[in-house]
């Protein structure tokens, strides 16, 4: 395929509620969207940042920065004859790992429309149907936190993930395990501890958690492996694995057992699926990992976990969990069984409302060939 023209827009959209994690509080979700053309289709794409460089270094003004100095004006230089070979011709920049996803995403769409495919589909994904959980940030209180898991266990969610740090971690995790019994529970932790807090980890150990989620440093994986040796909870990467490499080394060195795919994070949905390969291969289950995407970022998300080694639900809970409004029509809905129905239709399989999205943005640039 040939690209045509590459839009970037930059969106702020306020969520339906606050999300706290140990390392801040997010009231609007700050990201970058990514639209491209070839004469025949168009494709999107999510950047999946912040505007903070807390959860990794990259931030919208960074991503844009980078897409539109290099990996646009690469994109659009020559065809590009699969979404896999896009890696390569932008390997010279180093890390900027969601810029990256963004523009492969949008790339990806394109591809699976070409070949008439849903996106799933393209990826070699074989489920219709995929099994989701929540992620449930630091509430004020124990309270609030109890009437969030209730809610969302009525709503038919299948895995609850809780946030957790220092001073609000045991308590609040053995206060829901009290109230409802044996439910599908982990924590992610957000590197908020160190080796130092052994003892606090191991105690974690008596609650029955399927996993704990990236314990320690967003850069480490050798002090995972210590305390993976130390714990029987099993330890989820998700900071710390920016690519295959990071994943090869984290497998060798048994810093965890389980891992958190995103997008994102790894630098795209072709590194994504090659990571999936690797941890079926590793026997390491995987899941979906979520950035609190609006409906872009989430459709594809719903194409990578219909892989068959996402054999723990994900993060990817309904648009309506976040957004009043979201940018994609129909929505993604969660059916009370806890399970998102595949979409049948080619590309990302539901429509962008683009004029919401150019309402919505603040800033917009765009590129031709
Ligand atoms: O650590 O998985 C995380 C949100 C923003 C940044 C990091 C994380 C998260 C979530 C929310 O846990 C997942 C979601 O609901 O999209
Ligand atoms: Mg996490």
């Amino acid at each position: 395929m040939q690209l045509q023209q590459v839009e970037i827009f930059a969106l702020r959209m306020r969520l339906r509620h606050p999300f706290e994690t140990s390392f801040g509080r997010e009231d609007d979700r700050e990201f970058l969207l990514v639209r491209a053309r070839t004469q025949d289709f168009v494709g999107w794409g999510e950047v999946t940042v912040s505007h903070d460089p807390f959860y990794s270094y990259e931030t919208v003004a960074t991503a844009q920065s980078v897409l539109y100095e290099y990996l646009v004006p690469w994109a659009l230089a020559a065809p590009i004859a699969h979404p896999d070979d896009l890696g390569a011709r932008c390997a010279q920049v180093r890390g900027h790992q969601m810029a990256k996803a963004g523009l492969e995403g949008a790339v990806w769409d394109l591809y699976a429309q070409e070949l008439g495919l849903p996106l799933a589909r393209a990826l070699g994904g074989t489920r219709d149907e995929i099994e989701v959980g929540i992620s449930i940030g630091i509430e004020p209180t124990a309270d609030l936190l109890l009437r969030q898991v209730e809610r969302f266990i009525g709503e038919g969610y299948r895995r609850f993930k809780i946030k957790i740090k220092p001073g609000v971690d045991y308590d609040r995790l053995k206060a829901v395990r009290d109230t409802f019994g044996d439910i599908p529970m982990m924590a992610d932790a957000n590197s908020a501890y160190t080796l130092q807090d052994l003892p606090l980890l191991q105690r974690l150990d008596e609650l029955g958690l399927m996993m704990i989620e990236q314990p320690l440093s967003y850069d480490d994986i050798v002090d995972h492996a210590e305390l993976q040796r130390q714990l029987h909870t099993p330890i989820c990467l998700d900071e710390s694995i920016h690519g295959t490499d990071d994943l090869r080394h984290a497998i060798a060195l048994r810093s965890g057992r389980i891992l958190n795919v995103k997008i994102g994070r790894l630098g795209g949905l072709s590194a994504a699926k090659r990571s999936h390969d690797m941890c079926q291969a590793a026997g390491w289950p995987v899941w979906c990992g979520g950035m609190l995407e609006s409906g872009v970022g989430r459709l594809h998300n719903v194409a990578i976990t219909t892989l068959p080694g996402f054999t723990l639900p994900g993060d990817t809970a309904a648009s309506s969990r976040y957004w009043e409004e979201d940018i994609i029509e129909p929505e993604v809905t969660v059916s009370p069984q806890g399970t998102i129905r595949v979409p049948d239709l080619p590309g990302i399989g539901h429509a962008v409302r683009e004029d919401l999205v150019r309402s919505l943005a603040h800033a917009h640039w765009a590129l031709r060939r």
